[in-house]
């Protein structure tokens, strides 16, 4: 078939809307009609270049929510009609990581999924020319049709609006699936959230719901401040207002250290300070944010030695086909909010906008509607 999509062609370009070819759906696949999908900075991070994985050309895109059009054979647990949302980490329920249980990893396609290409080893997008288009994340939601395996899709309450729930692909999930699944803060918890965009207001939202008592946000844009604090944050600093330093006036701030540091930034230095304003003893700093290529963390190991760790989060510790269901049943249920944090809807025509509106510290998620 033929669909729309928003096609990077090359690293630090525009995306650039066309029409492409997509093959239907081989053994265990499944095609999808995306409805809506989010725009998040991993999206910007691959465009821009930095990303050691980035291939081009790709439809990129990994936040979405659309409806089952046609299975391929062998799929069991899906038919067409059903509302989902695709899975950068899926969950096979099947391989060594599925079967741990520390770990969401899954790493049953992995490989492939990194390469760009479906389990076969090759992709369902073509130009009009018939050069193959990469598949981005297992997921390329910039496109109005897509192709998956079915171990990356979770089947959702088709009652839920697909313009909200897409964000639960990945923001949302892996925002509270910080705190949740990862940390697993406790009542009474004192925590620290650097950088309080499409991530981290969900930190601070699992937070609250986690029932921490103190929420600090650090942002460098103190345009973030109302929101945050709609979602529960309960004090804010701007490190560009802060006379002394930073980790020090944080120490002070949470009475010795917080509990649990979040890092949303995907800045080294960012998760240098995170991890020194946590608490001495017992405090864990939770890496979140993706860093570009050849960036490293540094830290004096005394830091560790003082009981201080350090851990990181991929898609919020959720297992994606088990957890995204309940967590999409949350938002209608009112257990969990998304609606203030769509600050834009967009049409695919003006999906680069939504970049711009990024880069511009204006948004939190654009969402483009098909
Ligand atoms: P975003 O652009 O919406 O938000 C980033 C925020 O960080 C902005 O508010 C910005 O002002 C702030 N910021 C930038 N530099 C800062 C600094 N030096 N100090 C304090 N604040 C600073 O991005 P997002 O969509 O929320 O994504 C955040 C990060 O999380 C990105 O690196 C993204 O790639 C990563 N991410 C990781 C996962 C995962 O599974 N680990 C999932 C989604 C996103
Ligand atoms: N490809 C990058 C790393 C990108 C990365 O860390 N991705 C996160 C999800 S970000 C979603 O917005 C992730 O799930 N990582 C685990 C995995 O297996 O990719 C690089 O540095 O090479
Ligand atoms: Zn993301």
């Amino acid at each position: 078939m033929r669909t729309r999509a928003a096609v990077a062609l090359e690293a630090g370009k525009p995306l650039e809307v066309m029409e492409v070819n997509l093959d239907g759906p081989k053994e265990g696949e499944v095609l999808v009609e995306i409805k809506a999908t989010g725009i998040c900075h991993t999206d910007e991070f691959t465009l821009s270049g930095a990303d050691p994985e980035g291939l081009f050309p790709a439809i990129l895109g990994h936040e979405g929510a659309g409806v089952v059009l046609e299975v391929g054979p062998g799929v069991t647990s899906l038919k067409p009609g059903d509302h989902v949302i695709p899975l950068y980490t899926p969950e096979c329920r099947e391989c060594e990581y599925c079967l741990h249980p520390k770990t969401n990893l899954c790493q049953s396609i992995r490989t492939t999924q990194g390469k760009g290409v479906m389990p076969d080893g090759t992709s369902r997008f073509s130009m009009l020319d018939g050069t193959p288009i990469l598949h981005y994340m297992g997921c390329s939601t910039f496109s109005n049709h897509t192709v998956l395996p079915e171990i990356a899709l979770a089947k959702v309450n088709p009652a839920a609006p697909f313009d909200k729930i897409c964000y639960i692909g990945c923001g949302v999930t892996t925002g509270i699936g910080a705190v949740i699944n990862t940390a697993k803060v406790e009542i009474g918890s004192r925590a620290i959230v650097f950088g309080l965009g499409g991530i981290g207001l969900n930190v601070i939202q699992g937070l609250r719901m986690a029932g921490a008592d103190q929420i600090v946000g650090v942002d460098i844009n103190s345009d973030k401040i109302p929101m945050a604090k709609h979602f529960g944050m309960t004090d804010f600093v701007n490190p560009s207002e802060v006379s002394g330093d930073l980790v020090a006036h944080l120490v002070d701030l949470t009475g010795g250290g917080a509990d649990y540091t979040f890092d949303a930034t995907g800045n080294v230095q960012v998760m240098r300070a995170a991890l020194e304003s946590a608490h001495k003893g017992w405090g864990e700093s939770i890496i979140i944010g993706v860093a570009p290529a050849g960036a490293e963390i540094s830290t004096r190991p005394f830091q560790l030695v003082t009981g201080r760790s350090w851990r990181g989060t991929a898609f919020g510790g959720a297992r994606g086909r088990t957890d995204v269901p309940k967590i999409v049943d949350w938002y209608m249920e009112g257990k969990i909010e998304i609606d203030p944090m769509i600050t834009h809807i967009l049409s695919l025509d003006d999906i680069n906008k939504g970049f711009d509106l990024m880069h511009a510290g204006e948004s939190i998620r654009s969402v483009v509607v098909y």
